[in-house]
């Protein structure tokens, strides 16, 4: 019987430590950057402060795993029987341990995900009660947050645990989230979007992880989109650990924190328009560029509406990034996806015609640092080719991934024992003060 995904990790956690122990023992005093009040003013952005395991960003070439590209994850993990995309639930195995899992190891992992995916009836009564108008996303949160109840993690740290056990509890509580996230998820999308006439079937006890979610959601006879979904679940896991879901979840998991808290710091996060909303906010975009110029695409068409959001002082959705500074490889497989299964929707042929003329329009303002578009100038035209429409919805699709890549984290926080975080702030003048300045 090959290991489990917790044996494995439990296997390679004696080396991690000691690796960790002794780059701290030799060279723990050692300076590795500085810092500018500009970068304090701006959100901080590029400041080394965090340690992420699962992945690295590279502003030129975009997110490794675990040192693996996108490129290389498609092929390299393993898909499901007559599948070609890669299984989310292999990406989650490489990023909590570093390797590939075999197809029998992630044929279990389905399995275990698949059996402990069972709601909470009061779970279900509380997402039922929900009004329709409450946005999918809050809903979502609040079902996460109610999960706190039966956190393993909580209970043992009332009972009195050992600071050794901390990541086994938080292991247990991860998977059990990520387990319950397609049925919170397909239960919300028929309550808002099929007004509570419909209710999610079951969950396929010996299917994958994105076949479920599609399956619950109502759209398991279409393969191609069980397909989309297992690489969009694979591409949205992880981007490094300075993004807004990754850092709130990784801060409020801090505090030790329940998984379930901590998960849902990082789902509000999500939801900003500037990080995971941009998705439903690109699709509503798009769909507002093609009512607008309807067949023509052309060059002039398109470059004029562009200008006209820009103007009125709108951002371009799925355009822009904080670190990146090329089109994002993630935006590029789902190019690749496109190209190969629907390369005649007239969505597609608008998003491929804007990827041509954007970049140009948004450098003409002269302040954009990435004029190339992200991940989610293009899920939204992929969702919506298969049916899923409902523009609102989608972040929580991203949410169902994102959960994989900072649980996987929260649970070697928790092993490496890493301490409540706490940077330090001043007000202005005290800034002033330091940089020798007069206020
Ligand atoms: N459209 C219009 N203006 C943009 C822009 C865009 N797509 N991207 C950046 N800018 C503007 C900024 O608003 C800022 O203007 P300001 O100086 O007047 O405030 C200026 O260009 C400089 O910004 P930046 O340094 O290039 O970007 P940033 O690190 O501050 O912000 C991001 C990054 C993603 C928030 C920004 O590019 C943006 O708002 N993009 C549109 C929303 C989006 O696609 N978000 C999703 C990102 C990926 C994700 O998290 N899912």
């Amino acid at each position: 019987m090959p290991k489990t995904l917790k044996e494995t990790f439990a296997a390679k956690l004696p080396e991690e430590l000691l690796k960790v122990k002794e780059l701290r023992k030799n060279h723990g005093s050692k300076v590795v950057g500085e810092i500018t009040l500009d970068q304090v003013y701006g959100g901080a952005r590029g400041i080394k402060s965090l340690v992420w395991e699962g992945s690295v960003l590279d502003s030129e070439e975009g997110i490794r795993y675990r040192g693996r590209t996108i490129p290389e994850c498609r092929t390299q993990l393993p898909k499901a029987p007559g599948g070609s995309e890669p299984l989310p639930e292999g990406l989650f195995w490489l990023l909590l341990t570093g390797e590939i899992p075999s197809e029998q190891q992630v044929r279990m992992l389905s399995a275990d995900w698949a059996a402990r995916s069972d709601l909470p009836t009061y779970v279900v009564d509380l997402i039922d009660r929900c009004p329709q108008d409450l946005h999918p996303m809050a809903q979502l949160s609040l079902a996460v947050t109610a999960l706190e109840r039966d956190s393993s993690f909580a209970k043992a740290y009332a009972r009195g645990m050992n600071k050794q056990e901390y990541w086994e509890y938080t292991f247990e509580d991860s998977m059990n989230l990520i387990a319950k996230l397609p049925s919170i998820a397909s239960r919300i999308y028929h309550n808002v979007f099929r007004q509570g006439k419909t209710t999610p079937v079951a969950v396929e006890k010996d299917k994958d992880y994105a076949f479920n979610l599609v399956n619950q959601l109502g759209f398991g006879d279409i393969e191609d989109f069980t397909e989309l979904m297992r690489l969009y679940v694979t591409l949205h896991t992880d981007h490094e650990g300075g993004n807004v879901s990754a850092h709130a979840t990784h801060l409020v998991g801090s505090a030790l924190s329940s998984p379930m808290l901590s998960l849902a710091a990082g789902f509000n996060g999500l939801s900003g328009p500037l990080h995971g909303l941009a998705n439903q906010e690109s699709l509503n975009w798009l769909q507002k560029a093609k009512a607008a110029v309807g067949d023509d695409l052309s060059d002039q068409a398109i470059t004029a509406y562009i200008r006209s959001t820009l103007s009125s002082g709108q951002v371009l959705p799925g355009y822009g990034h904080s670190i990146l500074r090329k089109t994002d490889p993630r935006y590029l497989a789902q190019r690749e996806f496109a190209l190969r299964h629907l390369p005649n929707d007239p969505l597609f042929k608008l998003v491929s015609q804007l990827y041509k003329i954007a970049p140009a329009v948004l450098k003409e303002q002269g302040k954009v640092k990435n004029p190339y578009p992200n991940i989610d100038a293009h899920s939204g035209v992929l969702l919506q080719h298969y049916g899923l429409k409902e523009t609102r919805f989608y972040t929580v699709l991203f949410a169902c991934s994102r959960a994989l890549g900072v649980l996987a984290q929260l649970i070697i926080d928790r092993a490496y024992g890493f301490p409540i975080e706490r940077p330090k702030s001043y007000s202005t003048e005290a800034w002033a003060r330091m940089v020798k300045a007069k206020l």
